[in-house]
Formats: C-alpha cells, structure tokens, sequence
C-alpha cells in the first residue's frame, strides 16, 4: 500500500485528492495546521479513513518530521494561501506560505529522502498579463498579484529541485477548478450561492466586481485526476491542466442565476470594493500536453459545473445545512 502525504487536506483539493487516492488503495495522510477551530468540514466523511498530523508550511522541523515519520512515496503540496485579494492585504504572509513554503516541503524531502515525488500546485494565475492565447507550458508568466508573484516562485523552486537534485519534482500548472466544496469566496460559488439564496428569498442582492473577466474553469474532481497521473509517469514533467474554455464572469451569473429560475440582471450590483488593484482580464489554458502525455482530459463542462454548484447549494440550504 503505498503512502501519500497531502498538504492543505482540508481545502477543496485536498478532499478530493484523499478520495482518489483511497480508491487506488494508498494510505492517505493529510497535514493540518493547529487552530482554534477544527475545520474538518471537507474531510469528514472520510475521516475514519485517513491520518490527520499537525504540521505547518512556515515551520520546518514539522515537515522533516512528517516525510521521516510517515515515509511516503508521493508527497502533494496543496497547501497554500489561494485567495488573491487578500495576497494583497498579507502580501509577506502569503509568500511565507505560497513561496517559501514550497522550498521547505522540498529541503524536508531532498534531507529525508529524494526518492519521493513531489506535486507542487502551480497556478494559472502566474500568466496573469498574458503574452500568449492559449496559455501553454512554455508560456512566459506575467504575476499579477502577490499571490501569483508567490506562485512563480513555488514554481520555479520545483524545477529548480528536480535539476540541481535529480527529484522526481512535478509542477502542475492548473487553471481555477470550481466544485460545490469551493471557497465562498470565489468567484463561482459566491455567484452559485448566493442565486440559490436569493431564490429561497433569503438575499436580495449580489454585490461583485469585475464581470468582465474570462477565466477558463473546471471541476475540481476532474483536476486532482492530473495530479495523480504526473506522478506515475517515467519521468518528471510541468503540466498545464485546463478545459480550453474560458468564460466571462457575467455568464458565470447567466448560467446560475438561469438555473435557479431567476434573471441575472435583477440581482447583481457592482461594487467596486471587489476590484482588484491588478486584474488578470484572460485566462485560456491548451491542455495538448496533459492530454497526449497523461491521458488526461476534463469531464465535467462549464454549465454542468455550474449547475451541479447551484443544486448543491440548493440542497444544503434547503435542509438548512449553511455552506
Ligand atoms: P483551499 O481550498 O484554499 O485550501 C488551501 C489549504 O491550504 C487548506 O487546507 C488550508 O488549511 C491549507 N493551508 C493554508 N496555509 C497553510 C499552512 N501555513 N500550513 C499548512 N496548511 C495550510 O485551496 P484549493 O482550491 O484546494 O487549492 C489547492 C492548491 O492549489 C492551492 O495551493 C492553490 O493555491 C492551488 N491552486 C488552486 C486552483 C483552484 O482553482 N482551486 C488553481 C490553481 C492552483 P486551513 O483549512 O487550515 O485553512
Ligand atoms: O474566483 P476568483 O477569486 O479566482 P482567481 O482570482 O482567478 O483565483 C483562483 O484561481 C487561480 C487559478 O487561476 C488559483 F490559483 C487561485 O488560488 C484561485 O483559486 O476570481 C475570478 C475572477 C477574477 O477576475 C475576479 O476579479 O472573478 C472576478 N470577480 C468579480 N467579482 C470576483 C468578484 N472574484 C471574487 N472572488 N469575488 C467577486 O465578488
């Protein structure tokens, strides 16, 4: 039974990720940090499944002891600060997490042990100002926020381990992947949330930023599938991971708001305290290399991911489980 250490467990990756790789059989074991609060919503049904262990990004004696402890094969690093607004509020916070945290996930490997592989989740966001139509993985990034700045850098450290150190170091450059266990803060599930509120006339108004925005955007479930498959193959690679779509956030609301039987148009308001100092105005990724390579391609398209948001978004309010 091999073994897989999960960083950021409890996100919306993390949770899938565990369900895949308990399908296949591994032992999973996921890192949390200490908080107050236990936030195991994501994970709970598989709790009885999985091994929780304490453990930090920003502290590096926990993660040396976890990759000595647990000796796992395949080690995915999920973990990070992912919401871009607030990358500008805590810019020096999210480096310690999204960069520097990257290169100590790495050094606990490179001392434990180098043989095992390791999936940095890389990010779309570091094309930002794009140079190139349809983002590939030879195509040169542009970060437009501190988080993307951050993101470059977890990139880069990874390439830069698997050549200076032989690791089998994989860095899985994804476009945003939505599913009903997103944050409530981004974008689609905001969006998704608050049309099936405001159908149950809880909520009137939706307040956003930028409708202008494209991105191109998949399910969750679909992605975690490409970060499984870049650690079986021969030999260590980078992949774009992307639907080839993109999509405007204004028809984001058009799909939502139409599925819970409302128009759109009558509910959004724009707010400019949701616009970004630095906007990322087109994301379209070519998915040809994970395709050909891994095997991979997304299942799940656009609408039906929103559709399947709005549903589940209907179901939790209805039997008054609040997401
Ligand atoms: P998410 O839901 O925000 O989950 C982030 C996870 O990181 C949470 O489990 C969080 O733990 C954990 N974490 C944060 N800081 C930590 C620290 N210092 N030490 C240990 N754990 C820490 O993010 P996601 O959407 O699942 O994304 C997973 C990864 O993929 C992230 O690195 C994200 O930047 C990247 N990514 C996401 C997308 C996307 O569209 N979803 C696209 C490209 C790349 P708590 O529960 O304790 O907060
Ligand atoms: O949903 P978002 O906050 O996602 P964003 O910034 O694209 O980042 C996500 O995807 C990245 C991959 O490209 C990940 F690396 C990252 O961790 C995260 O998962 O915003 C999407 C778009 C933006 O252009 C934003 O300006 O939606 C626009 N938007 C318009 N109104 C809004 C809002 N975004 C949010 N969060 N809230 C609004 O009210």
């Amino acid at each position: 039974m091999p073994t897989a250490v999960i960083t950021g467990i409890t996100g919306q990756d993390g949770s899938y990720l565990a369900e895949l790789l308990l399908s296949k059989g591994y032992k999973v074991v996921g890192m949390v940090r200490r908080t107050s609060t236990i936030n195991f919503d994501r994970i709970r049904h598989i709790q009885n499944d999985i091994e929780l262990v304490q453990g930090d990004l920003l502290d590096q004696s926990s993660l040396v002891d976890i990759v000595h402890e647990y000796k796992p094969e395949e080690v995915y690093n999920l973990a990070a600060q992912s919401f871009v607004p607030t990358s500008w509020k805590q810019p020096v916070l999210t480096g310690e997490f999204t960069a520097l945290g990257v290169t100590r996930m790495l050094e606990a490997i490179r001392q434990v042990n180098p043989g095992i592989r390791f999936y940095q989740a890389s990010s779309s966001e570091m094309f930002g100002k794009v140079v190139e139509v349809p983002q590939r993985e030879s195509t040169p990034f542009y970060p437009r926020s501190p988080y993307g700045v951050a993101k470059v850098y977890g990139h880069w450290i990874t390439v830069n381990y698997r050549e200076s150190y032989n690791l089998y170091a994989c860095s899985g450059i994804l476009f945003n992947h939505e599913s009903p266990r997103r944050g409530l803060e981004f974008v689609t599930h905001k969006v998704t949330h608050a049309a099936a509120r405001i159908r149950l006339g809880r909520q009137k108004e939706l307040r956003l930023g930028n409708l202008d925005s494209r991105r191109d955007w998949g399910y969750a479930g679909d992605y975690v599938k490409a970060m499984w498959l870049m650690l079986q193959q021969p030999e260590p690679d980078d992949y774009v991971v992307a639907t080839g779509e993109t999509h405007t956030v204004r028809e984001l609301c058009e799909v939502a708001f139409e599925r819970a039987g409302l128009d759109w148009q009558e509910h959004v308001v724009i707010d400019p305290k949701f616009l970004r100092p630095a906007e990322v105005d087109l994301l379209v990724g070519d998915p040809g290399k994970a395709g050909a390579k891994l095997g991979w391609e997304p299942e799940v398209t656009f609408k039906g991911l929103i559709e399947m948001m709005v549903d589940a978004d209907f179901e939790a309010l209805k039997s008054g489980r609040e997401v």
